[in-house]
């Protein structure tokens, strides 16, 4: 690895002296396989945070964390889910440091060794928890399907079971279709007292993140098999919520609140139904695997 060629770098005496800096960490050491000065951890990843698509919320906390832990020397560089657990990967596997943008639930936390740095400004918020979001007059319109995700709620496990496949190559559908295939009393809980419809319309948008994927496939099928016509639309987070507010779709599954998507809340205020909470205890944060030898923000400070 590039960054202990630097730390040798320094001779004896920087080694001890770092050394001396890391005591109270365990696996701190002298094979060269850990690190612990907090300048070259920026260093080492160019000073750069590698995130995801530019509207998401994890993107606007981030931009927040910068400033409020006065990281003037870092930059945050949007890209795409997808792009970012590729670059994950590609770190991963040769021990490389890398800092990104995660979030639970996530497939990442399953497939590899990562932690959450610890935030102790609170700018990333606490337990998030994902809502389901309608335009103004689905109930009237749809109240069957208004039911359906008023009463939609699972757990971390669900999801990340979908996830999984879906990153091991199955197709979103069918993933979604095998969770529901083996979860059927969960999803009767969901339509208990629902009414089949005939053919009826409905309009869900959401984003390419993992999770989103995941929900938003399930809920299409649910909403299929009680008749409903239903058309998935893949759209960035912006367009999302406006969408939903300006009516031209019905629901959006990902309205992470009460911090993620605050703005977004805040500029739509009054234009959209907060229906109902579909998952508890989600969490948004800066992760890194857990060979880096940091903990907090604070140690990307110079
Ligand atoms: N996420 C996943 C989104 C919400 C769902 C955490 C990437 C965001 O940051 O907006």
């Amino acid at each position: 690895m590039n960054f202990f060629k630097k730390v040798t770098g320094l001779g004896l005496a920087g080694v001890l002296a770092l050394g001396l800096a890391a005591c109270g960490s365990d696996n701190a050491s002298s094979n060269g396989d850990s690190k612990s000065d907090s300048e070259s951890v920026g260093k080492s990843v160019n000073y750069k945070i590698t995130g995801i698509d530019p509207g998401a919320g994890i993107m606007q906390a981030t931009e927040e964390a910068l400033k409020e832990y006065e990281l003037d020397d870092w930059e945050l560089v949007s890209g795409s889910g997808a792009a970012m657990t590729a670059s994950l990967k590609k770190a991963y596997d040769k021990e490389k440091p890398i800092i990104i943008t995660g979030w639970n639930p996530h497939w990442m936390f399953s497939k590899y060794d990562l932690k959450y740095l610890e935030d102790p400004k609170g700018v990333y918020g606490g337990a998030e928890e994902i809502h389901s979001i309608g335009r103004l007059g689905l109930k009237e319109d749809h109240p069957e399907a208004y039911k359906v995700l008023q009463q939609f709620k699972w757990e971390d496990k669900d999801m990340g079971a979908i996830m999984v496949e879906i990153q091991d190559g199955e197709k979103p559908e069918v993933a979604a279709q095998n969770w529901i295939d083996e979860n059927a009393e969960k999803v009767a809980s969901w339509t208990d007292g629902v009414n089949k419809v005939d053919g009826d319309a409905i309009k869900l948008v959401y984003v390419a993140w993992d999770s989103t994927i995941a929900s938003t496939n399930v809920m299409k099928l649910v909403l299929e098999d009680l008749g409903y016509d239903v058309t998935i639309l893949q759209v960035e987070a912006g367009p999302m919520w406006t969408a939903v507010a300006d009516g031209s779709a019905d629901a959006l599954l990902a309205g992470w609140l009460p911090v993620t998507h605050q703005s977004y809340a805040e500029k739509f205020e009054g234009k959209f139904e907060d229906i109902g909470i579909s998952m508890e205890n989600v969490k948004i944060g800066l992760t890194v695997p857990t060979y880096m030898d940091i903990d907090s923000i604070e140690d990307l400070k110079n």
